[in-house]
């Protein structure tokens, strides 16, 4: 008989490569070692491609970045840096890196199961209270071990959670674009990030820290369990209002069914003063995480969330539309 580790609902996979140390290549052409093949990502972070490496047959993912500034530069170097730190099941690890001056290009893990909203809206995927715990305690677990080694994340938001395979239920955390070195000692402020999931420290350009990152996830946690983004606005400066007022309730009808546990969690995350929240290793001990309400009878109705993820994939299809046009006009097409 399988024995079921109650502990771990997840079931840990064995890792495509074993963890490695990685050093930045210069003017080493990375087509000589990899083939490339089809494009399965693209976004301010650059283009994502499946390539695989030419001596042993390992699938990989490439991230080609355009470095055309000094500044590109350093950035890549330093998520190439903060990379080589968050060696971790749960986030996404790096496998090689190359610097060609004009391009940079970063060899990541090989993920193959989409963005986690995309699966959870899938017809066939069951979408429980319980489901919604597992995935939250994976990201928990994730963003645990980036605060451990000082590093904030800082883009915490749905599409930076991707499921490793078509089938299973396990998560890695991606894109460390935006990650930085936390020193507690030091005043940290930055002007970036998605103002649907960002914290009123950032929008106010105050001190940021590890709470910075847990209030992203009461708001990812928030949009899983009902459909509806709890800060949302007409505008992104209306949007950004009321996250500084830390505006917002559970009274939609989406709540109705959603346990008082679930509701409390998100309540202990998404506090205005950040020494409030819960801690990453806090949230872990929380009973919404620890002992999620029983699977089975209570399916969460999933037609909030559809429409929320539908919703986000036309605004990208626009933004890129937009960005075209621009581009056609710079090179006055
Ligand atoms: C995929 C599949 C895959 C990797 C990625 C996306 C990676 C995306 C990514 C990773 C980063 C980053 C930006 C995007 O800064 O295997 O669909 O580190």
């Amino acid at each position: 008989m399988i024995k079921v580790d109650e502990t771990d609902p997840v079931g840990e996979l064995e890792p495509s490569f074993p963890y490695r140390e990685v050093i930045c290549r210069r003017n080493v052409d990375m087509k000589e070692f990899y083939d490339l093949e089809t494009e399965v990502g693209r976004g301010k972070f650059g283009t994502v491609y499946k390539c695989k490496e030419k001596a042993t047959g390992l699938g990989l993912a490439a991230k080609f970045v355009l470095t055309p500034r000094k500044e590109d530069r350093r950035n890549v170097e330093r998520e190439v840096d903060i990379m080589k730190v968050l060696q971790h099941p749960r986030l996404i690890q790096l496998y090689d890196a190359f610097d060609n001056g004009k391009t940079m290009c970063l060899v990541l893990e090989l993920i193959t199961g989409g963005e986690l909203f995309e699966r959870v809206i899938d017809d066939d995927f069951v979408l429980t209270e319980k489901a919604c715990a597992v995935f939250m305690r994976q990201i928990c677990e994730g963003v645990e071990f980036v605060h451990k080694q000082n590093i904030l994340h800082l883009d915490m938001k749905p599409e930076n959670i991707l499921c490793l395979t078509r089938t299973g239920n396990r998560i890695k955390i991606i894109d460390f674009g935006l990650a930085r070195k936390f020193d507690p000692e030091k005043k940290l402020q930055v002007l970036f990030g998605t103002p649907e999931f960002v914290a009123p420290e950032v929008v106010n350009f105050d001190k940021i820290g590890f709470g910075t990152d847990m209030w992203s996830v009461g708001v990812i946690c928030y949009v899983l369990l009902s459909g509806l983004s709890p800060f949302m606005g007409e505008t992104d400066i209306e949007t950004m209002a009321n996250v500084t007022i830390a505006n917002y309730d559970f009274d939609d009808e989406a709540f109705n069914e959603i346990s008082s546990e679930a509701k409390d969690f998100i309540q202990k995350l998404l506090v205005k003063d950040q020494s409030a929240r819960m801690t990453a290793a806090e949230s872990l001990e929380h009973t919404f995480l620890r002992h999620p309400v029983a699977d089975g009878a209570l399916q969460l109705s999933k037609r909030k969330l559809k429409r929320y993820v539908i919703k986000k994939r036309w605004a990208k299809a626009v933004n890129m539309i937009v960005a075209l046009q621009r581009m056609g006009a710079k090179l006055d097409l």
